[in-house]
């Protein structure tokens, strides 16, 4: 383990910090590094630095914002193969996927400096002129999660300081290593205290969604966690937008190809060892090709390495922390002790490292617990349906509404199913395309707000209406 190569970046400086706790690479559950374990004094100092540089910051011309976002791209470019290094030993992911996650990260960047705030003139008249501006809110505080680090720590960094907010940066205590590099890597560019980077461990989140000093919270995470979120936001009235979890379903119509999309719906499942907020957590798969799609899916799944990320070749890793193995396993316990039939996978390995077998179940009932809940872990079962109007019943059955797929060929029947569908996102005949430049957020308790597009660049403003009365003319 290297002695502490990362610091955490307040107010323009490298911050080794007071203390440090020790980060797990869930392949081999060894430690890779110590990060800083940011204590109530630093995070107070990161807050500060935040505020003193607000007024500046809002106030540069936007288009030097945007010439800041594209200097970081440039360096997110340049470091993508050592920052995906980092992230595979700290996250698991393959090494190939990590590298992708920083240049998409990279390429949001760019697209969200594309954006402008509008003004909204409502009146312009010779006696009057009443505008409404989008003017930044202040300090932002950024959490993100262990699925995908740089990724959606990106997708809050980039429109925060785009509307001319400063901000206060916390990677989950699982996964805090490559963002710290990435702190470290752009403290030349980002004047001092515009973007801070602080890490620490369970203590942390809290303190920072209750400091006085924040003025809106940016969170992505569990439902569980983020009404917490904004349970503390309340006390000071802090802004918040919630990307939470989700249960989305696959509906796929009889008239699909079934050997062509296997491979693709297989993989909308289990990227990222099914760690993804939007990914397919349950398949509808209709009566008529349910065998066929079935006997595809699994059979493609034994061609699947699943491996440690680091190692040539793997195309899953492990799940990222013990917890959440933890709950994986618990929902396969379940689905075995209650007899459900598994196509691939069922059984936990031995071996050290969080890994879980691919799994697929073979048509569990509809109130089993891996049907209704967010299992965040390579593990997906299939279900049968028979008519559209059940379908849509069972798949909107769920407190949860974050992004579901339909399959098929006939897109105005798909289309006539999507509008039916509670969710924030709808992919037909494609899944987990998040556009930077289009809204993602979810519905119910998937989410509060959303995120990329204008919209979600206008979470992180507040409106300013401003009403001039223009002096009459005085004859002589
Ligand atoms: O993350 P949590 P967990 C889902 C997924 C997973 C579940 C739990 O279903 O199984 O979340 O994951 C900090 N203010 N997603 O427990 O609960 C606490 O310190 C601020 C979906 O790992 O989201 C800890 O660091 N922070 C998801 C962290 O929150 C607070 C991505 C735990 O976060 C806090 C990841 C507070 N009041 C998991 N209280 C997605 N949407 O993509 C606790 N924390």
């Amino acid at each position: 383990m290297e002695d502490r190569p990362y610091a955490m970046l307040i107010g323009g400086a490298l911050v080794a910090g007071a203390e440090a706790f020790e980060i797990l690479n869930p392949a081999t559950e060894q430690p890779v590094a110590l990060a800083p374990d940011c204590t109530a004094a630093e995070l107070d100092a990161a807050v500060a630095a935040a505020r003193t540089a607000f007024p500046s910051w809002a106030a540069t011309a936007i288009d030097e914002r945007r010439a800041i976002l594209h200097a970081i791209a440039d360096r997110l470019e340049a470091n993508a193969a050592m920052l995906a290094r980092i992230l595979t030993s700290e996250q698991g992911k393959p090494h190939p996927d990590a590298e992708r996650e920083i240049r998409g990260a990279a390429a949001n960047m760019r697209l969200t400096a594309t954006l402008d705030l509008p003004v909204n003139v409502v009146e312009d008249t010779s006696a009057r002129t009443i505008e409404t501006r989008h003017v930044p809110i202040g300090v932002v505080a950024g959490i993100a999660p262990w699925n995908f680090p740089i990724a959606l720590g990106i997708m809050k960094v980039a429109p925060a300081l785009l509307a001319g907010n400063t901000v206060v940066l916390k990677p989950s205590p699982f996964t805090p290593l490559a963002t710290l590099k990435l702190g470290e890597i752009v403290r030349d560019i980002v004047p001092a205290g515009v973007l801070n980077v602080i890490s620490g461990s369970d203590r942390l989140g809290p303190w920072l969604t209750g400091h006085r000093g924040i003025d809106k919270i940016s969170f992505t995470g569990s439902t569980q966690t983020g009404r917490r979120v904004m349970e503390s936001a309340s006390h000071s009235l802090k802004r918040v937008t919630l990307e939470l979890g989700g249960n989305d379903a696959a509906i796929v119509l009889p008239d699909i190809d079934v050997a062509a999309l296997a491979e693709q719906l297989f993989w909308i499942a289990f990227r990222n060892a099914g760690q993804v907020c939007v990914a397919a957590k349950r398949f509808y798969i209709h009566e008529d090709i349910y065998d066929d799609l079935a006997k595809a899916l699994a059979e493609y799944a034994g061609t699947v390495k699943v491996g440690n990320g680091a190692e040539q070749g793997t195309q899953i890793g492990p799940v990222n922390n013990r917890p959440q193995y933890q709950r994986v396993l618990d929902l396969l316990a379940d689905a075995k002790a209650k007899g459900y039939r598994f196509l691939v996978g069922g059984d936990a390995s031995e071996a050290p490292g969080y890994f879980v077998p691919v799994s697929i179940l073979d048509n569990p009932p509809e109130d089993a617990r891996i049907v209704q809940e967010e299992q965040f872990g390579p593990v997906v079962p299939l279900m049968k349906y028979r008519d559209v109007d059940d379908v849509v019943a069972r798949v909107n059955a769920t407190e949860y509404g974050l992004g579901n797929t339909i399959w098929s060929n006939d897109i105005d029947r798909a289309m006539e199913i999507a509008n039916r569908l509670e969710s924030g996102m709808v992919w037909i005949n494609e899944a987990q395309i998040v556009h930077p430049l289009a809204s993602f957020g979810g519905h119910k308790q998937s989410g509060l707000g959303s995120e990329g597009g204008v919209e979600g660049l206008l979470a992180y403003t507040v409106t300013k209406t401003v009403v001039v009365r223009k002096p009459t003319s005085v004859s002589a």
